[in-house]
């Protein structure tokens, strides 16, 4: 029997050991109750809960902060300990320092957004041969390289992330005139499959669309998910395309930096993307913007946390057409090892209040 199952054993037995408590209306710590119920074997176990790394591109991104809710939230349910570990800036190379930690501390698993989707594999391998199971969430690693992962809990498909946004710049802007996109980076999978999807959808539905410089190509920027670098992108689109109509910005760092820069300059172009409701509250309520949209990234990091132990419980195993339970809902892989959350929300003016409390 593998480490794993050990633990997994043992950890059943703590929370069975918890639910009895709750169920006598005792109000002991879980410690306590293994050590009278069992003896101090499993109190020693009780201890050895699985330990889990929850890694985001970079840790200063109030989005993956959200994310980090939801997982820590599935970690307190399922007895496991979290830690919240990353970079300071969002690129493979920064990544793969955290992923060495990772190996060299033993954990049981990683949940990590890829902020690159290459360069960040040799690691996550290196990982996976040493015991480590490892989820991707947010972002995933190239189709090619998804063996190093048991599955990744993405938010939706990328072509409705990606035709979603054409549609809310399209709105914005009567349907009419080019539109420039504020990426994060050409190294993220989630940016690029979106942007992908973007191209042919603005093309084949608004004839009177074009995207700046004549193609897809020419129409993208990187910000780095930095907000100085994104502010600076912001101008550099403004100063090389003055008749922009609107940027597409499908990450919360760019669209917040689109925003703060659009207001600070009152410029006219319109503004859209990914944001997060918190953050783009005071531009929506300001009218510098009229609509972002997101799914719930704290559900995100939850329903990744949940895959993670249940794959290290061995009851689910990624394969495709296999599903697991998180929170009552069940998650089925499809081609490729992904499970997918659900579509985006939109927010504007008529229900950013109540957002902007939640995520
Ligand atoms: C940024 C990151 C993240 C992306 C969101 C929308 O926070 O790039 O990967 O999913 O934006």
């Amino acid at each position: 029997m593998n480490n794993r199952l050990i633990k997994s054993g043992l950890r059943t037995f703590a929370l069975s050991a918890v639910v009895a408590l709750g169920i006598a209306g005792c109000a002991s710590t879980t410690e306590t109750t293994t050590e009278e119920t069992a003896g101090s074997t499993e109190t020693a176990a009780t201890s050895e809960a699985y330990r889990i790394a929850i890694m985001p591109k970079a840790i200063n991104i109030g989005y993956f902060s959200a994310w980090d809710e939801g997982a820590q939230k599935a970690c307190e349910e399922l007895g496991a300990s979290c830690e919240y570990i990353g970079p300071n800036e969002a690129t493979g190379p920064a990544q793969v320092q955290f992923i060495n930690q990772v190996i060299q501390e033993g954990y049981d698993a990683l949940v990590i957004s890829a902020a690159d989707q290459n360069a960040i594999v040799p690691a996550l391998e290196e990982a996976a041969a040493a015991g480590i199971t490892i989820v991707t969430s947010d972002a995933d690693v190239a189709a090619e390289s998804a063996s190093a992962r048991l599955v990744s809990i993405l938010p939706s498909a990328a072509d409705r992330i990606g035709t979603a946004e054409v549609d809310w710049v399209a709105e914005e802007v009567g349907e009419e005139g080019s539109v420039a996109i504020l990426s994060a980076s050409a190294t993220a999978a989630n940016q690029n499959v979106w942007i992908e999807a973007m191209g042919p959808y603005l093309e084949s539905t608004y004839p009177n669309m074009s995207w700046v410089g004549g193609s897809l190509d020419s129409a993208v920027f990187y910000g780095d998910d930095d907000a100085t670098k994104s502010v600076e992108q912001f101008n550099a689109i403004l100063s090389q395309y003055p008749d922009v109509a609107g940027i597409i910005a499908p990450t919360t760092v760019g669209v917040l930096a689109a925003a703060q820069e659009k207001k600070a300059k009152g410029a006219t172009v319109a503004v859209t993307g990914l944001g997060l409701p918190s953050e783009m509250a005071p531009y929506i309520e300001d009218g510098t913007i009229a609509k972002v949209g997101l799914w719930n990234p704290i559900d995100l990091g939850y329903v990744a946390v949940y895959a993670a132990v249940l794959g290290m419980d061995g009851e689910f195993d990624g394969s495709v057409g296999s599903s697991f339970t998180a929170n009552g809902v069940a998650y089925t892989v499809i081609e490729g090892g992904i499970a997918y959350l659900g579509d985006p929300f939109t927010f504007t003016i008529d229900n950013i209040a109540t957002f902007k409390e939640i995520y």
